[in-house]
């Protein structure tokens, strides 16, 4: 069977079509580069549905899209839905993640906790016009500097819960293998194989 995966982040693409190929390899991961609708939702999960119902009405296909952010706890969860363009509407994630450092340059390590959290819709057409929304969350900190090239948007600058205190490494540190067996992404994912079943 075939999935479209609404998104026009080919960082996503990657992860998703490892993440599907570890559980479900008989899915074909199918890309999408349709009308992107307005996000406009308040909510990861409505822009969620938003990506995943413009692009299951285009194809006719199942669709599955990922909205996604870092929510940090000393700014009531922002950026949120806004960390694409957390600094600004390019888009540039080099200045959103060295605006992030700077709001909490005065924040010491025990208050820097922060969440990954990644919302996926589902959308099935047809007759019964299924739609389903399933949630990852990875919590850990924000390192003090940017390192590591791995990954993509704030990976640099995230260090996950659970790691051995003496070698810490934030996620742009991690292998892509790393990061998708245990990423928000990941455990989105894990909600969304029974949903899956159907296809
Ligand atoms: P699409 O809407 O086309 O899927 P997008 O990148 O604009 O692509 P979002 O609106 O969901 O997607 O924004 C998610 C942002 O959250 C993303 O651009 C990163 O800045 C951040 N983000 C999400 N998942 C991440 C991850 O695994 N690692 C690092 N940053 C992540």
């Amino acid at each position: 069977p075939q999935i479209v995966l609404a998104t026009h982040n080919p960082h996503k693409v990657e992860e998703f079509q490892a993440i599907v190929a570890a559980t479900r390899p008989d899915l074909t991961v199918i890309g999408y580069d349709g009308p992107e609708p307005v996000e406009d939702g308040v909510t990861f999960a409505e822009n969620a549905l938003i990506k995943a119902r413009a692009a299951s009405a285009h194809t006719g296909l199942p669709a599955l899209a990922d909205d996604s952010g870092i929510c940090v706890d000393v700014l009531g969860g922002a950026p949120g839905v806004f960390s694409a363009y957390w600094a600004g509407h390019a888009k540039d994630a080099r200045a959103n993640l060295d605006l992030l450092l700077d709001q909490l340059s005065d924040i010491a390590d025990p208050h820097r906790a922060a969440q990954f959290v990644s919302t996926i819709a589902l959308v099935v057409p047809g007759g019964a016009g299924d739609e389903h929304v399933v949630e990852g969350r990875w919590p850990g900190r924000l390192a003090r500097a940017a390192s590591g090239g791995g990954g993509f948007g704030y990976d640099p600058i995230f260090i996950p819960d659970g790691q051995d205190a003496a070698a810490e490494r934030t996620v742009g540190e991690w292998t892509a293998e790393e990061k998708n067996a245990a990423s928000h992404r990941a455990r989105a994912f894990v909600a969304l194989v029974p949903l899956l079943a159907a296809l």
